[in-house]
């Protein structure tokens, strides 16, 4: 089929945001393009193929919920679904809606500059293609770009050396290896337990202990699978303005922890920790917002890894004490803690002993050496800009994207930024994106931009571009919504801190997925307040 060169959209990704995006793009007439570096579709889920990985949202709300025919038809077989379960479903959606006919795989954009005088994006590839658009859509998810820490040494191993978000495609066989893990966020947690089971000798090696709590993931039953589908449309309502963008099993207690007694406040995260998944912080109303009560949760949480872990030390080591649990992501596992009492497991705290450098048989740290068959880099991403970052974006007047975002991003709405016309991020840096069920948030804001799109298309609107002022005052509201919390106070990647030099604020939108739609509803409402339009000068007009 003949490749368009000049269309009106161009989307980056094709993953869950930009398979939604052009099935709706297309349906509205629009001719568009999706360029993917991968060879298939899935994004995050077509990368992060390494042993354990499995999403902390719960199957049934971790998937499209715009066709009715799409989520009856689908059966997930187990409640947090599997990585492989997951890219099944995205290739199943893009078979169903006939979407890679319209995809170039194998393709980066490494350039998208803005042209003030045609008002359309020159978007250029690394195999050389041009594509002209008058809009131009980043769907290249939040993490999206793995963090491969610069460890002195690391071209001189002479064994296998993976990182998580880029696994390899055939079964990795850890059988009879030593191997070293270094990293023990959301990845390292959910792969150590099963690396640990094939392995002859697994070595962790961890700079910070992360809070984790038991995903308790079981079998989906016919009988959970036909509560959701038996009223779907009236649960994905709710779900699109709840707080996170997902309904919990168990209800959240709208009173601070501090007004009840120990014995109720224990009783509570007992039923929450038996439940499985995220719903502890959400035991009470101020967990995340309050240190004493933050530090009740914690405590309570620092009690179950000294009950579970055998050898004191280490289930000291394991226990987080120096944030709030809840600050860095909170991870959902499967046997983490158990996976400690193994003879064949070993914790290395890196802090106390950093790692001096990667050599031919392993790893050096002071005068201990450690011989390795592979080492895994479960080192996380630069997380919601990096991705952005990477292409060479300019917008007006040589604007670049790297430039205005040098000290931190700027956006308004996470959505555009002020300079860059017709340039749209999905779930970009100040929205909720990943402090939410990253599902419900990629479909409101991939529909919020198609609805746009028409919006412009039916008023002759060539342009649509935040004021300086609406995006000075969002940046504001978004850092002064996460100061109100205690999100801040950890090293995390929703800080930039994991990533030597990047600039170090609150990214995401912590306002809530329900309250954060309602303003948007209210924006497009009201005539799309904040964002400058251009309109299109009829040839007429042009002519005179
Ligand atoms: P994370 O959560 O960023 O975890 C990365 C881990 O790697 C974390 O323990 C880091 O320690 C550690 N790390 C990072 N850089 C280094 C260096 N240079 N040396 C040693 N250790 C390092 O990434 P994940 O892939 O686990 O999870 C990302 C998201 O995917 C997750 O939140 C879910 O949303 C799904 P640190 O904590 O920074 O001290």
């Amino acid at each position: 089929m003949a490749q368009l060169k000049s269309v009106d959209a161009v989307i980056v990704g094709a993953g869950f945001s930009g398979l939604y995006l052009l099935h709706l793009l297309r349906g509205q007439g629009f001719t568009t393009r999706v360029f993917e570096r991968a060879a298939g579709v899935g994004g995050t889920w077509y990368w992060n193929r390494y042993p354990g990985a499995r999403c902390d949202v719960e199957s049934m709300q971790y998937s499209y919920s715009f066709d009715e025919e799409l989520q009856q038809e689908w059966s997930w077989p187990e409640k947090y679904s599997a990585q492989p379960d997951i890219l099944d479903y995205i290739n199943h959606v893009a078979e169903k809606y006939q979407l890679s006919k319209d995809i170039t795989f194998n393709t980066s954009v490494c350039r998208a500059h803005f042209d003030e005088i045609s008002k359309q994006w020159k978007i250029v590839t690394d195999t050389g293609e041009v594509v002209k658009a008058s809009h131009f859509i980043m769907a290249t998810g939040c993490i999206s770009t793995a963090n491969l820490p610069n460890i002195p040494g690391t071209g001189d191993f002479g064994g296998k050396i993976y990182h998580t978000g880029k696994w390899p495609h055939e079964k990795v066989d850890f059988s009879g290896q030593s191997v070293g893990i270094i990293g023990t966020g959301s990845s390292g947690i959910q792969s150590i337990p099963v690396i640990a089971a094939e392995a002859r000798h697994l070595t962790v090696f961890q700079r910070t202990p992360h809070w984790t709590v038991p995903a308790r993931n079981v079998p989906m039953t016919d009988e959970y699978e036909k509560i959701w589908k038996k009223d779907y449309a009236e649960r994905r309502a709710q779900m699109r303005y709840s707080p996170s963008g997902s309904l919990r099993s168990v209800a959240p207690i709208d009173i601070s922890a501090l007004d009840v007694s120990e014995e109720d406040r224990e009783q509570a995260y007992r039923e929450r920790w038996a439940a499985g998944g995220m719903t502890l912080l959400k035991s009470y109303n101020d967990l995340l917002t309050n240190d004493a009560a933050n530090e009740t949760a914690a405590k309570w949480v620092r009690q179950r890894i000294a009950g579970i872990v055998k050898d004191p030390k280490t289930a000291d080591l394991l226990s987080p004490k120096t944030y709030p649990i809840g600050t860095k992501r909170l991870c959902l596992d499967t046997d983490y803690y158990e996976a400690f009492n193994r003879q064949n497991v070993e914790l290395v705290d890196i802090v106390k002993e950093p790692i001096e450098r990667i050599t031919l048989n392993g790893l050096k740290i002071g005068d201990r050496t450690f011989a390795f068959d592979s080492i895994v880099f479960a080192t996380g991403f630069d997380a919601m800009t990096g991705t952005l970052l990477r292409v060479d974006i300019q917008g007006r007047g040589g604007l670049t994207l790297q430039k205005k975002w040098e000290a931190g991003p700027r956006t308004y709405l996470g959505l555009m930024s002020e300079g860059f016309p017709n340039m749209y991020t999905i779930t970009g840096p100040g929205s909720p994106s990943v402090k939410s069920n990253m599902m419900s948030s990629i479909e409101q804001h991939v529909e919020l931009v198609v609805d746009t799109l028409m919006h412009l298309r039916e008023n002759s609107i060539e342009t649509i571009e935040p004021h300086r002022s609406a995006e000075d005052d969002w940046v504001e509201h978004v850092q002064e919504v996460a100061n109100q919390t205690l999100f801040p106070k950890a090293n995390s990647w929703y800080m930039g801190t994991n990533i030597p030099g990047k600039p170090q604020l609150f990214m995401p939108y912590i306002g809530g997925v329900g309250a954060y739609r309602r303003i948007c509803e209210e924006v497009v409402a009201d005539g799309y307040r904040g964002f400058a339009f251009e309109q299109k000068i009829s040839e007429a007009a042009a002519a005179e």
